[in-house]
């Protein structure tokens, strides 16, 4: 699989994206060795998983590839797009998803860390959801993942500011399970998950879909979606989106007009 390597030890899948070109960029092809991955793992019967990087890396995931984004004119985070479906699997995944952190997470990777179960950060690692950086309306369930798990007044500085927070301070916050460093942070991680697999891989299941299900049940009538659909159209089909794009493209600083 491009951009991902995978090894089994036991009971436990291990997942480690591998494309350090790209800063494990969450480019299509990443997303797909990810996706294949995980149904691998569920064929065998893997009662854990561990999503990671690779040892020593100063970023986890720069978070969506921004060279994949639509320029404009469709919804960049469309429930066809890679950046939703990977999400999805990862809730949908009848085995735990730990996510293994060390360094910058960023953007969407944020949302799939913090979709994923349980995460075990190093104290050096960051967390910056950055949709207002690069003039991108964020998508319902997108925000929904963010809202179960940040406090919202604390999501609201994350999202506006678009600035990195640290591991310590998303632990205070709930939002990492463990800070644990790094020369330690593996040992810790391999045997939470061997504790996770010895108990019953059936009831441990039919919980994590009870709490997606019980989570998302919202009463969000066809007005109101239409109504977030408009907004968010309004965005992306703005100068100010294309000038976020474009900026990160062309290496400088965007220069946003509200249009
Ligand atoms: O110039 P080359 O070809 O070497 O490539 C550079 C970067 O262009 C590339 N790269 C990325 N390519 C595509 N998508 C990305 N998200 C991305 N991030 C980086 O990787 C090469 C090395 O990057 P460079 O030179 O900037 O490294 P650095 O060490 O100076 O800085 C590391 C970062 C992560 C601070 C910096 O790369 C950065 O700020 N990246 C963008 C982080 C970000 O804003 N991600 C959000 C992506 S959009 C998204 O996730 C959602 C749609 S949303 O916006 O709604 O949250």
């Amino acid at each position: 699989m491009a951009f991902v390597r995978t090894r089994i030890r036991g009971p436990v899948g291990i997942i480690t994206m591998d494309h350090p070109k790209k800063l494990n960029a969450l480019s299509e092809g990443l997303i797909e060795g990810i996706v294949k991955a995980l149904a691998r793992f569920k064929k065998k019967g893997i009662r854990v998983v561990v999503l990671r990087a690779k040892r020593g890396v100063e970023v986890w995931s720069a978070g969506h590839d921004i060279g994949e984004l639509p320029k404009g004119k469709r919804d960049p985070l469309g429930w066809a797009d890679p950046l939703r479906q990977l999400v999805r699997e990862i809730e949908e995944h009848p085995a735990p998803v730990i996510a293994l952190v060390e360094g910058g997470v960023w953007g969407g990777a944020c949302e799939v860390a913090m979709v994923s179960d349980i995460i075990v950060a190093t104290p050096e690692s960051t967390f910056a959801a950055t949709p207002a950086k690069l003039g991108v309306p964020y998508n319902a369930t997108g925000l929904l993942t963010f809202m179960w798990t940040v406090p919202l007044p604390m999501l609201k500085e994350l999202l506006f500011t678009a600035q990195p927070i640290s591991a310590e301070r998303a632990a205070q916050l709930g939002i990492v399970n463990h800070l644990v460093e790094a020369k330690q942070i593996d040992r810790f991680v391999m045997a939470m998950a061997e504790q996770i697999a010895q108990n019953s891989p059936l009831s441990i299941s039919v919980m994590k879909e009870q709490m997606r299900i019980l989570a998302s049940a919202h009463s969000l009538t066809p007005r109101m979606f239409e109504r977030i659909q408009g907004l968010r159209r309004h965005v992306y089909d703005s100068d100010d989106y294309r000038e976020g794009i474009n900026a990160f493209l062309e290496k400088r600083k965007p220069a946003y007009t509200g249009t």
